[in-house]
């Protein structure tokens, strides 16, 4: 093992950075354009490389390590490695997640002298690659002059902790090796942004002011809770027992509030909500929107958007009917709105009256054909409180969103970005951080043809990750929107696939599951697999797809058709 540089270079001052912010992994495929910075990297005893099959992987490796690190950095090389890359990072913006995308780039005399160079669009101007950058991060730099290096990486990396998005830093390749001065205290990068005392203060009063004059209060939580950070996610639950109210969480936000609390009345997604969350939602005289997203996907085709006034409490700011504070950190409010707030649980006797009896799941006889209900029974029982639930764009979401989590059980979506294939490589990013979770992927056959080679690094770094792969042979849930011959697509032998990935070495097992009894058999199999991944190719009838998915498909069907209204007719 190195130990840290006397005597710094660009490469040694970005590295130490990345482990001072809580960085162990960094996610990276080589090229010519980022080798020497690779070496600096590697070269810092508090990072772990971590090679990915592609760029597009590597993104999203690194957001799924940002969900369970807070903060990740994936580097690639120039063009050709950054644009793929640009996928994960648009991914990290929509769902709040500080990755740190760092590319290199070529040498800074290049441009000046007009040469023409591999990996770019063959023109003589190289900024077209931060140009882009701006667009999808919250800072972008490109470092010129090695002595620019701390000041700027310095800068990208505060702005992104600061904001909760993906920021982006461009190393030239002859800079990477170039000196640079040491790094100064991290708490200059580090440090948070408190909440304006007198904003807290009187975004507080109003808010309990405003509940005061209200009957039915509920809140809804939405996915920017747990991205917030500052305890506020904690801050939430004191506040919910303070008010004693309904608490309904949006689908994005699953886990982020306790489903066994007794508070806890659904997941509010509008006409496919579960346990009648809606029916409270929209009975009330006053929401309380705690980080919440409201979207085409999460309102149905804006069927479910709330019709009355709203209250936003957001990561840095609240907004009120008629008022509005700035620099208000969520989990400050949240907190101090838990000492000042009148108690009126109004909301939970109603619900407590219409809420749905359970629904009695009925257990497949072991020669049944496998469906869809019986996955989700069996993963049911699958859950605990180590357990982590990925569930990919699909029928997975509406089949994940109505299974039941267990205290200390937590949910990953990517709802707001929806990318098909993020959830094979971001649960190995995300594994990379926290072994000692057991990892449950539920993913389609279409989303898994996207991604299917980041199986091959679960391997490579034993990673015991269950993938539940739901076979319906084509892309429900777009057939549910829309459907036509491109929902259609090669069926693969998935078993196989997985198989294949071990090459000499490796511990993956690849199942297949047609009946109910060879589901339990190969979830068995997957649990006495702690040396590698274990797939399981479930395979249900193409039309086995759920109410819910067929209800919202249909409203986003609508929503998507809407004629173009012009302006002023
Ligand atoms: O359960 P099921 O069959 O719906 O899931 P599967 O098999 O994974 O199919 C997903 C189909 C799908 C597509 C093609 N869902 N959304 N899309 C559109 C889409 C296209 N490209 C990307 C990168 N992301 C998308 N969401
Ligand atoms: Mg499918």
């Amino acid at each position: 093992m190195s130990s840290l540089p006397t005597k710094y270079t660009v490469g040694d001052y970005l590295a130490e950075r990345l482990a001072q912010i809580g960085i162990r992994h960094h996610f990276v495929v080589p090229g010519d354009y980022n080798l020497v910075l690779l070496d600096k990297l590697q070269a810092n005893p508090n990072l772990t490389e971590v090679g990915c099959a592609n760029e597009l992987n590597c993104s999203l490796a690194a957001e799924g390590y940002a969900r369970a690190n807070g903060v990740s950095a994936c580097v690639v090389t120039f063009s050709v490695g950054a644009l793929s890359a640009f996928n994960g990072t648009g991914s990290a913006y929509a769902e709040n997640l500080p990755l740190i995308l760092i590319s290199g780039s070529p040498n800074t005399n290049d441009a000046s002298q007009f040469h023409l160079l591999h990996h770019t669009l063959g023109t003589t101007d190289y900024s077209y690659q931060l140009e882009m950058a701006k667009k999808i991060t919250c800072c972008a730099v490109a470092v010129a002059r090695a002595h620019e290096a701390p000041r700027l990486i310095d800068r990208a990396i505060r702005h992104a902790l600061l904001a909760r998005k993906p920021c982006y830093i461009e190393i030239p390749t002859n800079l990477s090796g170039a000196e640079c001065v040491r790094p100064g205290p991290i708490s200059a990068v580090t440090d948070p942004v408190t909440s304006d005392k007198a904003a807290l203060e009187a975004a507080a009063n109003c808010a309990s002011e405003y509940l005061s004059g209200k009957l039915k209060p509920v809140i809804l939580v939405g996915p920017k809770l747990r991205r917030a950070g500052d305890g506020a996610e904690q801050a939430l639950i004191k506040l919910a027992e303070a008010m004693g109210c309904a608490v309904a969480v949006q689908p994005a936000a699953k886990g982020m509030f306790p489903e066994d609390h007794k508070q806890f009345v659904g997941i509010f997604w509008g006409t496919v909500s579960t346990d009648a969350a809606d029916s409270i939602v929209h009975w009330a005289d006053a929401l309380l929107c705690v980080g919440t997203a409201f979207t085409d996907y999460s309102t149905v085709g804006w069927t479910a958007m709330p019709d009355i006034p709203l209250m936003a409490a957001e990561m840095d700011h609240v907004t009120f009917p008629g008022a509005h504070f700035s620099r208000v950190r969520l989990g400050e409010f949240l907190s101090h709105l838990a000492t000042t707030v009148k108690f009126n649980n109004s909301t939970m006797i109603e619900y407590n009256r219409l809420k749905p009896d359970p629904v009695l799941v009925r257990t497949a006889t072991p020669s049944d054909e496998l469906t869809r209900k019986e996955i989700s029974r069996q993963i049911q029982a699958l859950l605990d409180s180590k357990t982590t639930l990925f569930v990919e764009t699909g029928d997975s979401w509406f089949n994940g969103v109505q299974l039941k989590l267990p205290p200390g059980a937590l949910f990953e979506i990517e709802m707001a970005w929806g990318h098909i294939g993020w959830s094979i490589p971001a649960a190995f990013g995300y594994a990379l951080r926290h072994p000692d979770r057991k990892i449950i992927v539920m993913v389609g056959d279409g989303s898994f043809q996207v991604t299917a080679q980041e199986v091959s690094q679960m391997v490579r770094f034993n990673l015991p990750i269950t993938i539940v792969l739901i076979n319906n042979r084509g892309y429900t849930i777009e057939v549910e929107i829309h459907d036509g011959s491109y929902n259609k697509i090669k069926n693969w032998n998935y078993a196989l696939l997985v198989q294949a990935f071990n090459g000499e070495d490796g511990n993956a097992k690849g199942l297949t599951a047609k009946t109910a009894g060879e589901l339990r058999d190969a979830i068995k199999a997957a649990e006495e697999n702690t040396k590698g991944p274990t797939l399981i190719e479930c395979s249900i009838d193409q039309d086995d797809c759920s109410r819910e998915l067929i209800t919202w498909g249909h409203f986003v069907a609508a929503a998507n058709a809407r004629p173009p209204r012009l302006p002023g007719v």
